[in-house]
């Protein structure tokens, strides 16, 4: 299932470089973002959610959302495919993990090179000037406000046509180039800047290797594609490259 030669090749990558999409946490029972939602959300597409636009017109709604996928991540746990990259940092040489979930569950799994794009569901800070809130009462108005300026409070995340953090983005721009190996698992490759990563990492010379069940845009470009669930295939990934 492994190719030998991609065995050889992650063994020797003196620096490896991880991508991540919502496609890893799909096996610890989070839907991705492009999924269509069940229950009390199913008449909602998340795409219209994670915008400002929505929240200006609906901001309750919003931040309804966000509380919801809140309690959903709290009572998840990572899955193998996460423990399978926090053994890849642990025996590669040089190892950068950059992901696009929200959802910790990287950290929570053992990783500590993490670059987070889209902000994480876990931080609140004010819409105006950003300021952070460290806890807040949501049982009177929803969104509560900032007790500092009176602007309403929203989650700390990227939404579309919102600038990316500056540092993170710069420090994965930064991982991709400096790449031997470049891995893009469980994201479709629609959402820029950070589809442009793995073609970042391939100009400048890194082999790329694809995980997901699906084929995405950036699979024609790609050396190695690994079709399948990341918690099936990471596992096996490692145990073939370090069988120790
Ligand atoms: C499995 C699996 C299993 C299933 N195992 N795999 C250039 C060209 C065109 C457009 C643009 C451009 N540059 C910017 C844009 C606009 C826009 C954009 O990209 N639009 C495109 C959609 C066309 N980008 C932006 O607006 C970005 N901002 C920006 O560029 O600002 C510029 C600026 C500069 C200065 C000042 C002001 C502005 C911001 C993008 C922010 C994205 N935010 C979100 C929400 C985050 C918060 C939240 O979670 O609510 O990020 S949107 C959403 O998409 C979320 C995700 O991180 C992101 C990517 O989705 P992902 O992870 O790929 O998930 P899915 O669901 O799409 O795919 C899951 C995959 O998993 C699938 O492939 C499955 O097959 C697979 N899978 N089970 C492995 N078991």
């Amino acid at each position: 299932m492994i190719p030998d030669s991609l065995v050889m090749l992650m063994r020797e990558a003196e620096q490896i470089v991880v991508l991540t999409g919502a496609g890893i946490s799909a096996e610890s029972g989070i839907p991705t973002f492009r999924q269509a939602l069940t229950g009390l959300w199913a008449q909602y597409d998340p795409t219209e959610l994670a915008t400002p636009e929505a929240f200006r017109r609906n901001p309750q709604l919003v931040w309804d959302w966000y509380a919801w996928r809140r309690e959903m991540v709290a009572a998840a746990s990572p899955n193998p495919g996460h423990f399978a990259l926090v053994e890849m940092e642990h025996h590669a040489r040089q190892f950068r993990l950059i992901t696009q979930n929200v959802d910790g569950l990287h950290a929570r799994a053992g990783n500590n090179h993490i670059i987070e794009l889209h902000g994480s569901l876990s931080r609140v800070c004010c819409e105006q000037h950003r300021h952070p809130a460290d806890s807040w009462d949501d049982s009177a108005e929803r969104p509560p406000r900032c007790r500092i300026c009176d602007s309403l409070l929203r989650p700390d995340v990227v939404w579309f046509g919102e600038a990316l953090p500056a540092k993170a983005l710069e420090q994965a721009f930064a991982a991709a180039r400096a790449a031997a190996l470049f891995l893009t698992i469980g994201t479709s490759g629609l959402v820029q800047p950070a589809a442009s990563l793995p073609l970042e990492a391939a100009q400048a010379g890194a082999i790329l290797v694809e995980v997901n069940p699906e084929p995405t845009p950036l699979s024609s470009r790609m050396d190695y594609i690994l079709p399948g669930p990341s918690g099936t295939i990471l596992p096996a990934l490692v145990r073939a490259v370090w069988p120790d």
